[in-house]
């Protein structure tokens, strides 16, 4: 990494969108990054503190003076507390996100809200029945109500116990490890650490108290908190927000589906829906597509509208409604260049603010639909789940009303869009492979398949866009592993071409045989980034077919092309749930070598995941494959 790169994108599309912008003189995220050169090696390697005004403080990297702060607080103090903020900010994140499906699910349950229904009955009674909810007697709506509380309980509960959905997913030895491990500390420190989070709220708060000013100063005590927030995010916040999203709007089921910035079709009018929550959007969807709304498009002299998407709110409801995707994180600015967007509509997170100026180049109205995402110079026409229909019929109409100010002489759409098959869940996984996943346990099992990676997180503009993602999955299906993916990374390998069926024929033979006999393309979509949540629930299924611990599954979860605090704090779940995790570059820790020590070394030992780190894309590969084969071969040894 760190050297800027020449390329800045493999993706044609891009390459041709990023001509126009050089030939225009729009400016990116690529200028930017270039206009930020040098960046601060200080930030680079978590060693800055500004905690407290007798500070900033920062620390010398080379071991020379000053290697304290004002406060007297030392590298690993500095680093550990800065690292597990981070965290604490992405499991906020995810679980604020976990948390309006949860209270739209209680106010469904309760008569309150009748623009929305339960999609999925189904769904909601296998989570009913996984959360331990006596269901017999009571009718839909009032499981649903069950259900709500449960869940919105894991946000509030005041008590130290695991919060239900943790207690209720996570397989129990691994349970019985986090608790294993609190006696060992105890018994060898004298201090008791928590592991398992007691409410989702609660760990944030917790990470921002013990880091506050004179507080918590042990590397791995922070750590360890750092540790819990994670887990109450991928056990609680993004597991509550999948689960109880496909009971709303329906479990994903596998379809066609195309990807890349091809799917912008001049002659409509074309909405983006960008950022995270599918709330909204689906709603939007479902008026954009209507007869009343695709009439007025045609009266504007459109042919009608269609809806497209980016990042993460578009793997929604890619996944469940099969919405053309535009492209990942680094499409955003590009998608606006084509000069065929009406307009930009977004949620939360991942939004660059960028987009406000560029867009004013243009006829694109950028519209915020949330008040927790605002952006100066936006229209804001406020989100409300009360008054759905009529929020999304705004909105439409003032894409609609844009299309007339459309310059035709700025409009160049590239060529290219790739054919997918998307919408793999666990369910969908299962119904293709029979009914569970055993024929996939054994297949791990005998070697059919040499592992399961998951390729996950963002694009980020120091590393050439999607190099790693596509290369990756690319280089692990030839080596005979199942590839599943999320968020960005799942966009930019369909993008590639490389989520088809007939992908399978790149795949090694045993792979391919497996995926042809049950009809699946070797690399599977699972969905949004809060999805990650469907690859704990895929890896504790396999685990406890095998009789394993996570920890001992050939597995390995990778976000090459990592940016946001949220992929750090995904991580972090998958390396406290067993998970080995690959990381394209560093994260902001190497000012403290107790620190990466801890998350590189250690953590092995105590969870079994822990975190690797490496750039080039054959390299990786091999370390990952490293990682597989040398779990393969004890779990092998022990039968
Ligand atoms: Fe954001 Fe989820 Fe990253 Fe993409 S992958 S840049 S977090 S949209 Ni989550
Ligand atoms: Fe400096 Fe300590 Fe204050 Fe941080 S908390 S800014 S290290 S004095």
């Amino acid at each position: 990494m760190s050297k800027l790169e020449d390329v800045r994108s493999v993706d044609p599309a891009a390459l041709a969108m990023l001509a126009v912008a050089d030939r225009e003189g729009y400016e990116t995220v690529w200028d930017r990054l270039k206009q930020q050169q040098p960046q601060c090696r200080m930030g680079q390697t978590g060693v800055c503190c500004r905690i407290c005004s007798m500070g900033p403080c920062r620390i010398n990297p080379s071991g020379k003076k000053p290697d304290r702060g004002v406060c007297g607080a030392d590298a690993d103090t500095i680093v550990a507390r800065n690292l597990i903020r981070m965290i604490a900010a992405g499991a906020s994140s995810h679980s604020d996100h976990g948390r309006k499906p949860a209270i739209l699910l209680r106010e469904i349950a309760a008569g309150h809200n009748a623009d929305y229904g339960i999609k999925d009955p189904e769904k909601l009674l296998a989570v009913a029945a996984r959360l331990g909810i006596a269901v017999e007697g009571l009718s839909l709506l009032e499981v649903a109500g069950e259900v709500a509380e449960v869940s919105l309980e894991c946000f509030g509960k005041q008590d130290g116990e695991p919060i239900r959905f943790l207690q209720r997913y996570m397989p129990a030895r691994r349970q019985e490890r986090f608790q294993r491990l609190e006696t060992e500390i105890a018994a060898s420190t004298g201090r008791r650490p928590g592991f398992l989070p007691r409410s989702i709220d609660r760990e944030p708060v917790d990470v921002l108290h013990r880091t506050t000013f004179g507080t918590d100063h042990d590397p791995l005590s922070l750590l360890i908190q750092g540790v819990r927030c994670a887990l109450a995010d991928g056990w609680g916040g993004s597991m509550i927000a999948t689960e109880l999203q496909d009971v709303l709007f329906g479990t994903p089921r596998a379809k066609a589906a195309q990807a890349n910035l091809g799917v912008i079709d001049a002659d409509y009018v074309n909405i983006l829906v960008h950022g995270h929550e599918p709330i909204f959007s689906e709603k939007l969807i479902d008026c954009s597509l209507g007869e009343e709304m695709q009439a007025v498009a045609r009266e504007h002299g459109a042919k009608g509208v269609k809806v497209i998407g980016m990042c993460c709110t578009v793997n929604e409801v890619l996944m469940r409604k099969g919405v053309a995707v535009a492209g990942n994180h680094l499409h955003q600015e590009l998608a606006v260049m084509t000069g065929a967007i009406e307009a930009v509509v977004v949620d939360v997170q991942c939004i660059l603010p960028s987009m406000v100026n560029l867009t004013r180049c243009f006829h694109t109205r950028f519209i915020t639909t949330s008040d927790q995402a605002m952006f100066p110079g936006a229209i804001h026409i406020q989100y409300d789940e009360q008054n759905a229909r009529r929020v999304s019929e705004e909105v439409v109409r003032t894409a609609i009303a844009a299309f007339s100010d459309r310059n035709p002489a700025k409009v160049s759409i590239p060529q290219e869009v790739m054919e997918a098959r998307v919408g793999y869940g666990v369910e969908e996984l299962s119904r293709h492979l029979g009914g569970d996943l055993h024929p996939l346990a054994v297949a791990l099992a005998d070697g059919t398949i040499r592992g399961i990676v998951g390729i996950v997180g963002c694009n980020n503009p120091k590393i050439t866009q999607d190099y790693l993602h596509v290369g990756l999955a690319r280089e692990l299906i030839r080596e005979g592993v199942l590839v599943v993916g999320t968020g960005c990374s799942a966009i930019a390998v369909a993008k590639a071409g490389l989520m088809g069926l007939e992908v399978a024929d790149q795949a090694a033979a045993g792979l391919r045989d497996f995926c042809r006999r049950h009809n699946l393309p070797p690399v599977l979509h699972m969905g949004s980034c809060v999805d990650c949540s469907r690859l704990l629930v895929l890896f504790s299924d396999l685990a406890e077919r095998l009789d394993l611990d996570v920890s001992e599954l050939p597995v390995v979860g990778s976000a090459p092309e990592w940016t946001t605090e949220k992929a750090l704090t995904i991580g972090t779940y998958f390396a406290a749930s067993g998970v080995p995790v690959h990381l394209g570059h560093m994260p902001p820790i190497a000012g403290s070598s107790t620190v990466t020590r801890i998350l590189t070394e250690d953590l092995r030992g105590l969870l079994g995941g822990y975190f690797f780190v490496e750039g080039e894309l054959l390299p990786a590969t091999a370390a990952i494959l490293a990682v597989l084969d040398e779990r393969r071969a004890r779990f092998l040894s022990k039968e």
